[in-house]
């Protein structure tokens, strides 16, 4: 088994400083020593460092599209390269744009192998706002509109190329929408489970839920957790903290019920602000969650069946 780490210092898509430190936090925390540990080939294809798109002109509704384009292009094939050496490609964030590019990455590689892509969305935000809808302008709030081809972005991508049908979306821990965005994700029919549905149901049932699905499909699965995921106590170093999120607990068994299932292609942990944690606390809960989607438990006790 390997896995292809990819640092992603991207913070552009964000609206604040911070999120461009979040591949030194990550590794740092150990994360390649984990899955070294876990018995993973480890490659690491470093930091993409590229410089802003020449082609792509700044818009005051997508912020530095320049730069989140050129990060977006070049993820996109790191991604797409990653998969087709049969490496399971981790991004490691930098801020939720970066999921532009990864995905995208995936969805090339998923139309290749003739697999239908879906996506765990693990957020508070949806993230589903386009360029006329967003009411920050931060790129970070759109990469599923993008992802999904709902929106006339800019030329990042070319225009035919694959995209995720919203069907296949599955958000679980969504607590903040804006107004515009709630109409999108219900016109889309994007999978929402927001935090209610959490509490009314709890994550094992929705997991369980999600992955049938996904493998009654023979779907390939992408990942993406974005730290405010989960409650300010548990991970406070992210710059768009919403109060009520995921446990510690809940986090772990979606992580250990993604590792059983054995569908996971491709993984995104987004959003770390090391200039905002608390003594590396946030890093080492994602290098956590991380080794228990990739198999570390506490014991050989497998996740029960519906
Ligand atoms: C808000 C915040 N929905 C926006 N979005 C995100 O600006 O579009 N915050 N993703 O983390
Ligand atoms: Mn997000
Ligand atoms: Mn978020
Ligand atoms: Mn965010």
């Amino acid at each position: 088994k390997a896995v292809t780490l990819v640092g992603v210092p991207i913070e552009e898509g964000s609206g604040r400083g911070g999120c461009a430190m979040g591949p030194a936090a990550l590794r740092i925390a150990g994360i390649g020593q984990m899955l070294q540990e876990l018995g993973y080939r480890v490659s690491d294809a470093g930091d993409l460092r590229p410089g802003p798109a020449a082609d792509l002109r700044t818009n005051p509704k997508a912020k530095n599209l320049p730069i989140v384009g050129a990060f977006t292009r070049l993820l996109e094939k790191t991604t797409f390269d990653a998969a087709c050496a049969d490496s399971l490609p981790v991004a490691l964030g930098g801020d939720h744009s970066l999921s532009m590019g990864s995905v995208s990455g995936m969805a090339r590689y998923a139309e290749q192998v003739g697999r239908p892509l879906f996506v765990l969305w693990l957020d508070a935000h949806a993230d589903f706002n386009t360029p006329e809808t967003s009411p920050s302008g931060n790129m970070h709030g759109m990469p599923v509109a993008f992802f999904c081809g709902q929106a006339e972005f800019a030329p990042i991508l070319p225009a035919d190329r694959p995209f995720v049908d919203p069907k296949q979306v599955y958000q679980v821990g969504i607590r903040s929408v804006d107004e515009e965005e709630r109409v999108a994700i219900a016109t889309n029919k994007v999978n929402v489970f927001d935090m209610r549905a959490v509490d009314e149901d709890g994550v094992g049932a929705i997991m369980r839920r999600i992955l049938a699905e996904v493998g009654r499909n023979n779907g390939l699965l992408h990942v993406s957790l974005d730290v405010d995921f989960l409650d300010p106590d548990v991970a406070p170093g992210v710059g768009t903290t919403v109060p009520g999120g995921a446990t510690f607990r809940e986090a772990h068994l979606i992580m250990e019920m993604l590792h059983d299932s054995g569908l996971v292609s491709s993984l995104d942990l987004v959003e770390l602000n090391p200039f905002l944690d608390d003594r590396g606390k946030s890093a080492r809960v994602l290098v956590d969650l991380a080794a228990s989607l990739f198999g570390r438990r506490v014991l050989d006790r497998p996740t029960r069946s519906a």
